[in-house]
């Protein structure tokens, strides 16, 4: 045993952070172009209005992908780019954009994996109302519709929703990603029931619409990782707890109500009175079944049991390995995570996103060495390869990302790519890392 021999060795990326290309062609605007255009948003003031000029190279980045032998490419579609409006006409050159990158894909034998939320709302139905509106999951079902009728043909992998925890999180509630709100729980309970029923919704359409499809839903998630055996119980119990502040972020809130038909009681009795309405049918279209659950994980939290028996963090010693942006390096974030994510929901899992940013430079040789990079992934790949073995059912991994881009609130300060982008000549390097992973795509990871 180790990885499957099938195994999906993949590399992943989201429309606003490489496309650019942000007023081009009749694409309309999103929340993030109107968030990034307002004054201090952004750490370094920047704009995803050109980002890694993916729109226009898009060529070449594939070409990239294929030398690099990477197997399956995870993009995200703008909404705003084939439907300007949200709703209503259709902009045929976003749908040529999105075609030609997908035939240029299969052209190499890169399989697609689409998703179709990832945080760039069109910002004519922000001013709707956006996720508030109740009429919301009704204009996601269409614009699926339009993805499903002109993609579903070559395209057989989808993600409905990228994160919700943190496009609401940081979007409705901390304020500090787009539209930069601050909402009260029972408008984030609303925002998150229509994100449920959209999910529902975009399912239903892609079953009907597309043979031979696998539907995913990706989270966000900083696994409980026990600090001994004798934890394993308690990281468990707390990593699935939804209770009163963290439901926004937790995992149940999102996966139990499309797993199993049902939010979690620990919510339900903290929110019961200030819940939306939510019919027996919304449950029923909201579990519809999926294929796999997408995990992107890239840190841990260790947890301990304390006196009382329940859950304590365990803060990483003074000094632990950090990557860039701050975040502790914790690799059995990926053996469990993944362990009890398939204890609980017993479905095949992707990891969607995993990786590490760093402050990558030129060197005077004018290669990109990234040696934390390669260890890094080593580590982790090596506890997703123990969890494999342990026998969670592990289909694939794109490691995020293909390109450095643009970092949301961070703008271009990370970078994440295994591929550097000098953003003033749009030039693109394959870092040392990029070539690592060459060889283990090319040895199905037994080389690790
Ligand atoms: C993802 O979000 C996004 O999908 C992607 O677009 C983005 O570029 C990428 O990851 C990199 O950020 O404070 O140490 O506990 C990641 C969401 C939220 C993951 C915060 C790590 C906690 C770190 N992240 N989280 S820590």
């Amino acid at each position: 045993m180790s990885f499957r021999k099938d195994f999906v060795w993949g590399a992943a990326t989201a429309a606003y952070q490489i496309e650019g290309a942000f007023d081009e062609d009749g694409k309309g605007r999103s929340i993030w172009d109107e968030f990034t255009h307002s004054e201090g948003k952004i750490y370094d003031n920047s704009t995803g209005d050109i980002a890694c000029d993916h729109y226009h190279r898009y060529k070449e980045d594939v070409k990239l992908m294929a030398e690099l032998g990477i197997k399956a490419y995870r993009f995200s579609i703008s909404w705003s780019r084939i439907l300007p409006e949200g709703t209503g006409a259709v902009n045929q050159k976003g749908i040529d954009f999105y075609n030609d990158l997908i035939n240029e894909l299969l052209k190499y034998g890169i399989e697609p994996y689409v998703t179709l939320y990832h945080w760039d709302l069109p910002y004519a139905l922000h001013l709707k109302g956006g996720w508030l509106n109740d009429d919301i999951s009704d204009c996601f079902e269409l614009y699926t519709t339009i993805v499903a009728e002109s993609f579903g043909d070559r395209v057989k992998n989808f993600i409905t929703f990228n994160e919700p925890q943190i496009f609401i999180g940081f979007g409705y509630s901390e304020g500090n990603h787009a539209p930069g709100h601050s909402l009260s729980d029972k408008e984030l309970l609303r925002i998150s029931h229509n994100v449920h029923k959209a999910h529902g919704k975009a399912v239903r359409v892609l079953r009907e619409n597309v043979r031979d499809v696998k539907i995913g839903f990706t989270i966000a998630t900083t696994p409980s990782v026990p600090l001994s055996d004798k934890d394993i119980e308690t990281a468990e119990n707390s990593y699935f707890s939804c209770g009163k502040g963290n439901f926004v972020f937790s995992e149940s809130f999102w996966l139990d109500p499309i797993v199993f038909g049902k939010y979690p009681d620990e919510l339900m009795n903290a929110y019961g009175d200030i819940f939306p309405e939510k019919s027996a049918e919304d449950m029923k279209l909201i579990s519809a079944p999926i294929d796999f659950i997408g995990l992107n994980i890239y840190t841990g939290k260790l947890v301990k049991t304390d006196e009382n028996g329940s859950a304590e963090i365990v803060p990483c010693p003074a000094g632990h390995p950090r990557t860039a942006i701050g975040w502790d390096i914790v690799p059995s974030s990926l053996f469990w995570g993944t362990k009890f994510h398939y204890d609980r929901y017993g479905l095949p899992i992707y990891i969607t996103e995993n990786g590490m940013s760093a402050h990558d430079c030129i060197s005077l040789d004018g290669k990109v060495h990234d040696p934390n990079r390669i260890d890094y992934l080593n580590r982790y790949l090596l506890e997703l390869k123990k969890s494999a073995e342990n026998g969670a059912d592990i289909r694939g991994y794109f490691q995020w990302s293909l390109l450095d881009n643009f970092e949301w609130a961070k703008g271009y300060s990370e970078r994440f790519g295994m591929i550097f982008v000098d953003y003033p000549t749009q030039k693109r390097i394959v870092k040392d890392s990029g070539y690592w992973y060459k060889t283990v795509i090319e040895n199905n990871g037994e080389n690790l």
